[in-house]
């Protein structure tokens, strides 16, 4: 089976460093990116790092992931709060998912702090920005390795 996990991002995180700084910084998504693969080829493994701003889309790729990888990191964006169907797509793929998001979601507005995908992740990091997506890579890794030896 492939060493390969999928890391998804869903809408307006192709904005990122391009504006409010205030909030999300200064980093790219190219940069994520850029950190992510590093990661993965440090404990040699391959990501394949996708991003989209719309719903059915990150739905379809979770589906593919069932085929082409071993496991899942999203950044859900805006859906996290809202995408019941997001969530029914990971039960369905039985993959094990980790849930990111740059921001600390719990310190932020209250329509931040519900997450529809939680229930169905293996774990959640927020609030520690583009570290949370390497954070994540390591942990996900480790999990994996671990169920099979
Ligand atoms: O903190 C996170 O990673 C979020 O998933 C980011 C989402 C937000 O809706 C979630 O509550 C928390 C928003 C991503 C939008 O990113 C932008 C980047 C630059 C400019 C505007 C939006």
């Amino acid at each position: 089976m492939t060493n390969t996990l999928f890391v998804l991002n869903g809408p307006n995180l192709n904005m990122l460093g391009l504006r409010e700084p205030g909030i999300y910084g200064s980093t790219t998504l190219n940069d994520i990116r850029d950190m992510c693969l590093e990661k993965a080829a440090s404990m040699g493994w391959t990501v394949d790092f996708r991003q989209s701003n719309h719903e059915g889309v990150l739905i379809d790729w979770i589906h593919e992931a069932r085929e082409k990888s071993r496991g899942i990191i999203i950044n859900p964006a805006a859906y996290t709060h809202t995408s019941v169907a997001l969530q029914d797509a990971i039960r369905a793929v039985s993959l094990p998912v980790i849930e990111v998001h740059l921001s600390n979601i719990h310190a932020r507005e209250s329509f931040r702090h519900h997450s529809y995908v939680s229930p169905a992740a293996l774990g959640v990091i927020c609030g520690l920005n583009a570290k949370g997506y390497t954070v994540a890579i390591e942990a996900l890794v480790e999990h994996l390795e671990k169920s099979q030896a």
